[in-house]
């Protein structure tokens, strides 16, 4: 391989998605040997490359070294012909040549990766992550998490958002609770921040709309099947709003870009999870007491707790709407002042409740959001009436005190919509290392 002055790269290995245009040529690839299946008098090699897994053919007339050389997860540079090939998923196969071996696994892998579906408990996937994650179908999960951070990246910037990078190590929590992680910062208290809230509306004061794409923590002492210790939050914060229904206009708007851009460039992924996504119409939307008694009407129950869901409630809910109007997705609104943190806007005509929502999806609530207080005197009231002492807060109050214009936004968990999506009852799956109460390795 020559580098030439500029950077650019001159060589004749050929990329896996540009196979089909060398046809009938004799190219080199690299990737790693996934799986060797010998047939008589010749073998089926399937080499895992960054994306896709293509299938090459080990024949004694033609290759020039021995196929014993050849190991399961053995880094290989091949040198081999493109013939095509109508019976291989991809159209063609490669017809091997040469095997440089760039490196050999110590030991075989100690959970089978190389079938349609590794099969083992969620406990040992995770314990494994590093090589479970090699199978093909592991991986596609994750290819599918950066299209749907990319499809909504285009989005808001598309729709004149910046992107920004905020602290996650903090002074103070956001969400209120007790799950916050605390930590020792040279001597004083410090915190691992539960989502960017102050800063993005920080932000709101300087670029009007922005969001972010990063990890926060949460200290959830209980493990579920939809709470993690670390996730990915999907914020966006918008400014000059008229009303919250804005925001929940501009969530469509992301998921069915979301959609689109996932169909567009994601087609292999989805295929082989065989996922059927979701449409994106208009999303219905219902407030909170209403559902609540929807829900207790139609299923007889008892409404036991009328400030949130239990787990249960949300998806009988998600089930009802899609019943009555086909959509997977609902939005609830206004939901209890009470259960909304200090920064969330009471709704004029009933101070109870808040200018907020929720979204729904499959089951399971993976957004929150919804217009805040923008007026200083406003806060600093809401903040006594709660027993919080604001002048533990002035530097996120600064944005307030020196004019903020009204505006609000929302926190979509990424891994959650991603197992949703995937079809998935655990969100673990649906997370590269996850950390909860008994999991910090790999
Ligand atoms: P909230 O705390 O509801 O709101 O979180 C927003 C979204 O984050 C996801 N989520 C989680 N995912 C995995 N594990 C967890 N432990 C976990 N906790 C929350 C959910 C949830 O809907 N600042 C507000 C958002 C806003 O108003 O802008 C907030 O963080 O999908």
């Amino acid at each position: 391989m020559i580098k030439t002055i500029n950077g650019e790269r001159t060589e004749r290995t050929v990329l896996p998605e540009r196979l089909k245009e060398h046809l009938g040529e004799r190219i080199r690839i690299h990737g790693s040997i996934y799986k060797i299946r010998k047939m008589r008098g010749f073998a089926f090699v399937l080499l895992r490359t960054a994306r896709q897994v293509v299938q090459c053919i080990y024949s004694e007339e033609r290759a020039e070294f021995s196929l014993e050389e050849l190991q399961e997860e053995s880094c290989v540079r091949l040198t081999a012909e493109v013939v095509s090939e109508e019976r291989s998923r991809t159209g063609y196969e490669l017809h091997l040549i040469q095997a440089a071996i760039l490196s050999k696994p110590e030991e075989a892998s100690p959970i089978v990766i190389n079938n349609k579906l590794v099969d083992t408990s969620l406990e040992n996937l995770l314990n494994y992550r590093p090589v479970t994650l090699r199978n093909e179908k592991e991986r596609a999960v994750f290819k599918i998490q950066e299209g749907i951070a990319c499809g909504i990246r285009k989005f808001l910037a598309e729709n004149r958002f910046t992107e920004i990078h905020t602290p996650k190590i903090v002074y103070s929590g956001a969400e209120g609770g007790a799950n916050i992680f605390r930590i020792n910062y040279f001597g004083k208290e410090a915190y691992l921040t539960q989502s960017p809230q102050f800063y993005k509306q920080m932000m709101v004061g300087v670029f009007e709309r922005v969001f972010e794409i990063a990890p926060v923590f949460r200290a959830e002492m209980h493990d579920t099947s939809r709470h993690l210790n670390e996730y990915t939050s999907v914020d966006f914060e918008m400014g000059y709003i008229e009303s919250f229904e804005e925001l929940m206009q501009t969530e469509t708007g992301m998921l069915r870009e979301v959609m689109c851009y996932l169909n567009e460039y994601y087609a292999p992924e989805l295929e082989l999870l065989s996922v059927k996504l979701p449409e994106v119409r208009e999303i219905p939307a219902v407030r909170f007491s209403e559902a609540k008694e929807l829900i207790a009407k139609e299923y007889h129950r008892e409404i036991k707790d009328y400030e949130d869901f239990e787990p249960e409630e949300e998806k009988l809910l998600c089930e009802l709407i899609q019943k009555k109007t086909g959509s997977e997705f609902v939005f609830v609104t206004h939901y209890p002042s009470e259960k909304r943190p200090f920064y969330a806007m009471e709704s004029p005509e009933n101070r109870k409740e808040t200018e907020s929502f929720d979204l729904l999806f499959r089951g399971l609530e993976i957004t929150t959001g919804g217009q805040r207080i923008h007026t200083y005197r406003e806060q600093v009231e809401k903040m006594k009436r709660r027993g919080m002492n604001a002048a533990l807060f002035e530097s996120y109050l600064m944005a307030h005190k020196y004019g903020l214009p009204p505006h609000g936004g929302l926190g979509l968990g990424l891994e959650r919509f991603t197992g949703r999506l995937l079809g998935q009852e655990n969100v673990r799956r649906a997370t590269l290392f996850p950390r909860d109460t008994g999991r910090l390795e790999p």
